[in-house]
């Protein structure tokens, strides 16, 4: 399965790689299903196609998009993974840069996908576990059966309003509210065309179960910041990231660093984000502005269109994943859509937008030293 990126001629690389765009339809859920809400979306994963169906003035108007893989509503959490994930996180340990986002309508499964079910009592995993919890099993049960040397940290921010809170941060801070040590997180260049978020904790990890621990620790954090700060966590962003370097030998025996890194971003809900990437309607009233997902949408355009000025700058999120971007990584977009006639609207501007992203080309390159 990892062959097809690096059996690829020299040429086709030239000219890069195109983000891949999966399309994830969740069920109708029980109180949908009560009320007898119409379905207004058909998937047909052979074909790789969406569908819509809208009666506008008695005509039946039907519209069909193509993307690289679509999953319908009894799509299981492994069937996901297997097919769309796997493929991706397996480069991350060939060397290469990559990036799963998941973005749709607040309530389209998300989170669902990205993180999946609660952990159960008993440490078993869970079938319900989601892309983030089931990409750390795969690197380790990876690393392990290679008997691989490697070093691994990971870092877990949420983006809300334009301000970066670490999930990760010590606790000690909330003791002292007024505390100077309590630093800001600001971004700053690297100096070698990246960012990097200043102060941002690193936790060095050995083993899955670290991981899944930093992963309670920093959910845990999320929701108490939720409460604390009346956060309406749909319009937060949040990016997970493990960081790999592998010690290798060539045949020579002469030592080799690979390293790879795996962004996992679970993106704030994208409703009232117009096609044209303008606020609309009452949000645009409540001032409810989401910078990042607007400039998101932006910068996406703008790679499409080839229209000049790339606004990565205009934004933290944009300037967080510049690289996913039209950059040196390989990116995964799963948006997310409801089958019910009550999202249809949206669910026409999510797969327009996850449509338009598929002409995103990325040049990604090997991290070795
Ligand atoms: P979002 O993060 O996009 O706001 P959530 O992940 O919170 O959406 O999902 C909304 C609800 O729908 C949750 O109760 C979730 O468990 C359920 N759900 C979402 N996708 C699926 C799916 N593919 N299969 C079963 N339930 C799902
Ligand atoms: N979606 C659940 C977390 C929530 O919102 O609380 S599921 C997975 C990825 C990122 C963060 C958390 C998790 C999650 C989890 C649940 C409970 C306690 C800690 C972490 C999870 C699920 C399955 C395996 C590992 C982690």
């Amino acid at each position: 399965r990892s062959g097809e990126g690096s059996m690829s001629g020299k040429h086709d690389k030239d000219k890069g790689v195109n983000v891949q765009v999966i399309v994830r339809c969740r069920p109708l859920s029980d109180d949908e299903m009560r009320l007898r809400t119409p379905v207004v979306i058909t998937c047909n994963e052979n074909r790789k196609e969406v569908s819509s169906v809208q009666n506008i003035a008695n005509k039946q108007i039907d519209r069909t998009f193509a993307f690289d893989k679509v999953f319908g509503p009894t799509s299981q959490q492994k069937d996901l993974y297997d097919q769309a994930v796997w493929p991706t996180v397996y480069e991350v340990l060939e060397g290469y840069n990559c990036t799963i986002f998941a973005y749709g309508q607040t309530g389209t499964g998300k989170t669902y996908t990205m993180e999946g079910g609660g952990r159960k009592k008993n440490g078993e995993f869970p079938s319900d576990a989601g892309v983030i919890p089931r990409a750390v099993k795969q690197i380790f049960d990876i690393l392990e059966a290679q008997n691989a040397e490697y070093n691994m940290k990971v870092t877990f921010l949420e983006l809300y309003n334009e301000e970066i809170t670490d999930l990760l941060a010590p606790e000690e801070c909330s003791k002292f509210p007024d505390d100077k040590s309590k630093k800001p997180l600001a971004l700053m260049e690297d100096g070698k065309g990246g960012v990097l978020v200043r102060g941002l904790e690193e936790e060095i990890v050995c083993t899955a179960n670290e991981i899944y621990k930093v992963l309670e620790k920093g959910s845990a954090k999320r929701r108490t910041a939720e409460t604390l700060l009346n956060k309406q966590s749909s319009r937060s962003h949040s990016i997970f990231s493990i960081t790999i370097h592998i010690k290798e030998r060539t045949p020579e025996g002469e030592e080799m660093i690979k390293c790879g890194k795996l962004n996992l971003v679970d993106l704030a809900g994208s409703e009232n984000i117009s096609r044209s990437g303008a606020r609309e309607g009452r949000a645009r009233e409540a001032g409810e502005i989401n910078k990042s997902l607007l400039t998101l949408g932006r910068v996406i355009n703008t790679l499409v269109e080839h229209s000049g000025h790339i606004p990565y700058r205009d934004s933290k999120l944009t300037r967080l994943l510049r690289d996913s971007l039209g950059g040196k990584t390989k990116t995964c977009i799963i948006a997310t859509i409801s089958p019910s006639i009550h999202c249809l609207e949206e669910t026409l501007n999510t797969l327009d937008y996850a449509h338009r992203a598929k002409n995103i080309k990325n040049k990604p390159e090997i991290n070795q030293k």
